[in-house]
């Protein structure tokens, strides 16, 4: 196949959402509906494809994302399924980052929810178009109207829907597709496979009428020639309004809206339909520049196979005993040989190029723009990690991710598995970089962290039944910070004879506290650094110990460190006295600048039933949570707080207990901040 034309046919997706919107029950019926599976999977009968791992099948949620390829009416489309829990975000984040496009999830119930929100942010920060499927039609509650109203006042989007549903809840049976003018249906007995389209019948013309006026107005906000046909009472064509609809949402400037239900097997082929007709090919998705590593200059590869080869590491597993690390290919064919990685200079010599389907992995000759696969063999990579062409070297905009909040103490249960303990942490902070480990240097105990007790969990189970190591574990712990609440400057001079020599240096430094969630700021301004240049690593190295344990013992964070004076005599002026001044300096200022503990503090969203409302606030309170918002929707009400993540330990069993287990929450990350009462 032409290689343009190969390109203009693929499509790289991502299946995104707030947990159990439906993300895997949607993609299981793609797998299905394009002859992927034979049978369909279902999440409850912990059967689903994608939810491979044995610990999504036992806990009936996503926990890794899985990446698959499936043709779609000649498409070539490489999806990504992703979990919707949000102690696992790293998975959709770095999924995003590599993916053209993607194909939103909502709750036709409860339409935009926190995590929604989240992943709508991610989304517009890797500049992806987004294409809404408002799922669970068939439930009690369910209203399209209102899901979609919710992408507009919740996400600030401009939706945009393409159907109309006939029916709702359990007489949801089809739904008007507004740009081609039809009336769609499936066959129940064919699990939804065989579509029926026919003209829409008399009684639903006004829905036709309705719906497509609302488009096109909706379209002419942003396209001149839609909008002059439109003041004119026209209907531009179906062709037309396809291609403005491409066009205005790969520029991200409205969502495409689509429904069904996907437990019902409803709706699910528009949504392929919709992704291939609207969602952007690789080469029509916004040019990714690098910069070279050496110069800094920009570097661009367009995406087509005679340019160098360009691609980005995202995600690396453990797979029985050996490494795959997953690449988006950018530009250019790899066929095999070594490639460079440029962030750590090292060349690599990949064994083998996969195409994976979730826990399937086939052997394919080549990766070449465009493909999302894996490599086996590699040593250095690390998630977010360029590979090119020695001789044409770039570095791609790498992956961020979010700092663990909770930690606890891990130890082996018997001691001679303490080294594949070590081991096998290693292994999983490798795979997951929102999973970190570290030595309590004055307990020496393992300590390790991540995003929250479901994650940390998840984690436990695997090093004990994939690894083999049985452990003990430590009570749950936040991950605490240190900042200082004034401006303070710290001085120190250091003046000792060691052998037959003397080392002498004096330091001074000032500290300033800034704004919370700014991060750290450090000057060493010319001056200073100009005269001692020899001792420029020594000082980077005493500024970075400093910040990595304040007087409390805690990272630091959100100070401002301006170095104002490093000076010595030569002849005694040493590396050992600048880093022994330098360091205590540090330490003087932020004991001056009045040390104050940080904590994690969580945006809370809690779900109950109207009439637990008073227990519920109540024990917000008594967790001292700041009661943000009380929202009452029909018959449940939404409460929103902040409250620090170290009251909210066992709070599901609590809210169970005072809901009679009908109220449900969700929790994430908001800031760091004074913790109160404690220490
Ligand atoms: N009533 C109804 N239930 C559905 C529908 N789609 C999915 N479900 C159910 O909702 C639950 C969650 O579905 P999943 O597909 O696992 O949701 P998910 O978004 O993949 O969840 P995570 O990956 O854990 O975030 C399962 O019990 C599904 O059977 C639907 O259209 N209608
Ligand atoms: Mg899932």
């Amino acid at each position: 196949m032409a290689q343009k034309t190969k390109l203009s046919l693929t499509r790289n997706i991502g299946i995104v959402a707030h947990i159990d919107a439906g993300k895997t029950t949607v993609t299981e019926r793609i797998l299905y509906y394009t002859g992927k599976s034979y049978k369909m999977g279902e999440v409850h009968d912990g059967a689903a494809v994608m939810d491979w791992m044995k610990q999504e099948q036992e806990r009936g949620i996503t926990i890794t994302a899985a990446t698959t390829r499936v043709d779609w009416k000649g498409y070539d489309l490489h999806l990504i399924d992703t979990p919707g829990h949000v102690d696992f975000t790293v998975e959709v984040e770095r999924s995003l980052r590599v993916l053209d496009g993607v194909a939103l999830v909502l709750d036709a119930v409860a339409g935009v929810q926190p995590q929604t929100e989240t992943i709508w942010r991610q989304a517009v920060r890797y500049g992806v178009p987004v294409i809404a499927f408002v799922n669970k039609m068939d439930r009690i509650g369910a209203d399209f109207d209102k899901a979609v109203g919710s992408l507009g006042t919740k996400l600030h989007a401009r939706p945009l829907p393409l159907a109309w549903p006939l029916g709702a809840e359990s007489s949801f049976l089809g739904l008007i597709d507004l740009v081609e003018g039809q009336t769609v249906r499936w066959v129940e007995g064919s699990l939804g496979a065989e579509v029926v389209k026919s003209p829409v019948a008399e009684e639903h013309a006004a829905y036709l009428a309705k719906g497509r006026e609302t488009l096109l107005e909706t379209l002419a906000d942003y396209d001149d020639t839609i909008a002059e046909i439109f003041l004119e009472g026209g209907w531009p064509g179906v062709e037309a309004v396809k291609s403005a609809i491409r066009k205005h949402t790969i520029k991200g400037e409205v969502v495409p809206v689509l429904l069904g239900t996907a437990l019902r097997n409803k709706g699910v082929q528009e949504l392929l339909d919709a992704v291939v007709d609207y969602l952007p090919s690789p080469s029509e998705a916004p040019p990714v520049v690098g910069v070279h590593p050496k110069t800094g200059e920009p570097v661009l590869f367009k995406p087509t196979d005679e340019e160098p080869f360009s691609a980005l590491a995202f995600k690396i597993q453990q797979d029985g005993g050996r490494k795959l690390t997953y690449i988006r290919v950018y530009s250019g064919v790899y066929k095999g040989g070594r490639l460079y990685n440029a962030l750590r200079d090292k060349l690599e010599k990949p064994a083998a190029i996969l195409s994976v389907h979730a826990d399937k992995k086939d052997r394919v000759e080549e990766a070449a723009a465009g493909d999302i696969l894996a490599l086996t063999g590699l040593k250095f990579t690390m998630t977010g990690d360029t590979l090119c062409e020695f001789e044409h070297p770039l570095l791609l905009e790498t992956i961020s991710f979010a700092t663990p909040v909770i930690s606890m103490a891990i130890e082996p249960q018997k001691t001679s598995d303490e080294e594949k303990l070590l081991e096998t942490l290693a292994r999983v902070s490798e795979e997951d970089p929102t999973f970190k480990v570290e030595t309590n240097e004055e307990t020496g105990q393992t300590i390790i962290s991540g995003m929250g007790e479901l994650h940390l969990e998840v984690v436990l189970t695997r090093i004990q039944t994939e690894f083999n190591v049985g452990v003990h574990v430590g009570k749950p712990q936040v991950v605490y910070k240190e900042s200082i609440s004034s401006e303070a400057q710290g001085a120190y001079s250091f003046d000792r004879v060691l052998g037959d020599k003397r080392h002498a240096a004096s330091a001074v430094v000032d500290v300033k506290p800034r704004a919370r969630g700014e991060g750290n700021d450090i000057v060493v301004p010319e001056n200073v650094a100009a005269g001692l240049p020899q001792f420029a690593s020594v000082m980077k190295g005493a500024l970075t110990e400093g910040l990595a344990g304040g007087p409390l013992g805690y990272p630091v964070e959100d100070v401002a460190i301006t170095v104002k004076k490093v000076e010595g005599e030569e002849g005694s002026l040493s590396e050992m006295a600048v880093k022994v001044a330098l360091g205590q300096a540090i330490r003087e200022a932020f004991l001056a600048g009045r040390p104050v503990l940080l904590e994690p503090i969580m945006e809370v969203e809690v779900t109950i039933p109207e009439d637990n409302l008073g227990e519920v606030i109540g024990d917000l309170n008594a967790r001292r949570g700041e009661i943000q918002a009380v929202e009452a929707m029909r018959g449940t009400t939404e409460v929103k707080a902040f409250v620090s993540l170290r009251r909210m330990f066992g709070y599901s069993t609590d809210l169970r207990s005072l809901t009679q287990g009908r109220g449900t929450f969700t929790m994430k990350f908001a800031r760091y901040d004074a913790a109160q009462g404690q220490q």
